[in-house]
C-alpha cells in the first residue's frame, strides 16, 4: 500500500498564514518568499564551494574589518538583488555594509518593509565546512514614501513582523516566525522546495546543553564564571553537568539548542563589554524566534526585544535558549556581576 502523506511547502504555508491576517494584501508572502528564493541560490553555491574556486579571501574586508570571503560577497550581493527586485523592501541594513542601502527606484519606494541581514553568519567557518547560516529580521518603514531611512531600520526587535533564519548544513533548513509560532522548513535540493519538517517548534522542556567560547573564560564577568561553574556541577535532578557543546557559528549553535535543548551564551568581556554579536541582524532575529519558541533572550539584564538600536551595527551581550535557563544566567548576573547592566 502506498503510503500517502501531505507535503507542505513554504510557499503553501505562507499564504495559508496570510489569510490568518485580514488585512495582509500579500506582500509579506512576496517578500518571504523572496528571502527563500536567494537562499536558495546561496546554497547552490556554498555547496559547490568545495569544487570551485570559491573559498579564501575575496582581496577585501568588510566594515567590520574582517577579511570577507567570496561567499561573503555573493551571498550579501544575492539577497539584496532579490529583496530589491522584489519591490516590497525598501531599505536593506547588512552586516557586510556599513550604510543602510536604500532602494531609491520608483518600484521599491513603494516597498512597506525594512529588512537588517546578516547574510552569511559564521563564514569564517566556510573553509572548515562547518555549518554557516543567513539570518533575517523584518521591519515594516516607519517613514511615509521615498527610499527607506536608517531611522526605518532603528526599531527595537518588539517592533519585528517576522524574522528567521537559513542554516546551510548537513541539510538545508529556513525556520521563521511571524508571530505565531516558529516553523522549520527542509530544502529538497532535487526539486528546490522548501518543505515544513518542523511545525510549531519549541525549546524541549529537558535541556542540557550550555554552549560559549570557553577560550574568553578569564576575560568573562564574574556572573557568567559562576554560571559555568554551575553548568558543571553534579545535580543529575537538574540534568547537571550540563554538555558543553559550541560549533562557533552562531545560527548552528542556536539551532542545535533549540531541537535538543540548551543555552547559548556570548557575554560582554573586559576586552569587549559588549560582547561581539550584532544587536540589529544576530540578536534581534534569534531572539524573536527563542521566545516565540517558549524561550527568552536577554542581555543579562534586559529583554533583547526591548533593547532601542542607536546604531546600526552595534553589539550586545547575548544569552539565549528555554526561559529556565536563562533566567538561571540572569541571576547569577545580578548577583555576582551587577556592574555589567547596561543603561
Ligand atoms: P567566537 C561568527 O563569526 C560569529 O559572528 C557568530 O556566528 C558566532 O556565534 C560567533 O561569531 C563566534 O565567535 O569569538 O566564539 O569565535
Amino acid at each position: 500500500m502506498v503510503t500517502r502523506y501531505k507535503i507542505t511547502t513554504l510557499t503553501e504555508f505562507i499564504i495559508q498564514r496570510q489569510s490568518e491576517y485580514p488585512h495582509a494584501k500579500g506582500a509579506l508572502t512576496r517578500l518571504l518568499n523572496d528571502i527563500a528564493t536567494a537562499a536558495k541560490i546561496v546554497n547552490r553555491e556554498i555547496n559547490a564551494a568545495g569544487l570551485v574556486d570559491i573559498l579564501g579571501a575575496a582581496g577585501q574586508d568588510n566594515i567590520q574589518g574582517e577579511a570577507q570571503k567570496k561567499l561573503d560577497v555573493f551571498a550579501n550581493e544575492m539577497f539584496i538583488t532579490a529583496l530589491k527586485g522584489g519591490g516590497e523592501c525598501c531599505a536593506i541594513a547588512s552586516e557586510e555594509n556599513e550604510k543602510v542601502i536604500s532602494f531609491k527606484n520608483e518600484f521599491s519606494e513603494l516597498g512597506k518593509y525594512v529588512i537588517a541581514i546578516d547574510p552569511l553568519d559564521g563564514s569564517s567557518n566556510i573553509d572548515a565546512n562547518v555549518s554557516i547560516g543567513t539570518i533575517f529580521s523584518i521591519y515594516r518603514r516607519k517613514s511615509e514614501h521615498g527610499g527607506g531611512t536608517q531611522e526605518d531600520l532603528l526599531q527595537p526587535g518588539i517592533n519585528l513582523v517576522a524574522a528567521g533564519y537559513i542554516i546551510y548544513g548537513s541539510s538545508t533548513m529556513l525556520v521563521y516566525t511571524t508571530g505565531k509560532g516558529v516553523n522549520g522548513f527542509t530544502l529538497d535540493p532535487s526539486v528546490g522546495i522548501f518543505c515544513l519538517s518542523h511545525p510549531d517548534m519549541k525549546f524541549p522542556e529537558k535541556a542540557n546543553i550550555y554552549s560559549i567560547n570557553e577560550g574568553n573564560y578569564i576575560y568573562f564577568p564574574d556572573g557568567v564564571k559562576k554560571y559555568i561553574k554551575h553548568c558543571q556541577e553534579n545535580d543529575p535532578e537538574s540534568y547537571r553537568p550540563y554538555t558543553s557543546r559550541y560549533i562557533g557559528s552562531l545560527v548552528s549553535d542556536f539551532h542545535r539548542n533549540l531541537i535538543k535543548g540548551g543555552v547559548f551564551l556570548y557575554p560582554g568581556t573586559a576586552k569587549n563589554p559588549n560582547g561581539k554579536l550584532r544587536l540589529l541582524y544576530e540578536c534581534n532575529p534569534i531572539a524573536y524566534i527563542a521566545e516565540q519558541a517558549g524561550g527568552k533572550a536577554s542581555d543579562g539584564f534586559r529583554r533583547i526585544l526591548e533593547i532601542q538600536p542607536e546604531t546600526l551595527h552595534q553589539r550586545s551581550p547575548f544569552f539565549t535558549g528555554p526561559r529556565w535557563m536563562v533566567e538561571k544566567v540572569e541571576e547569577y548576573m545580578r548577583e555576582f556581576s551587577p556592574e555589567e547592566r547596561k543603561s
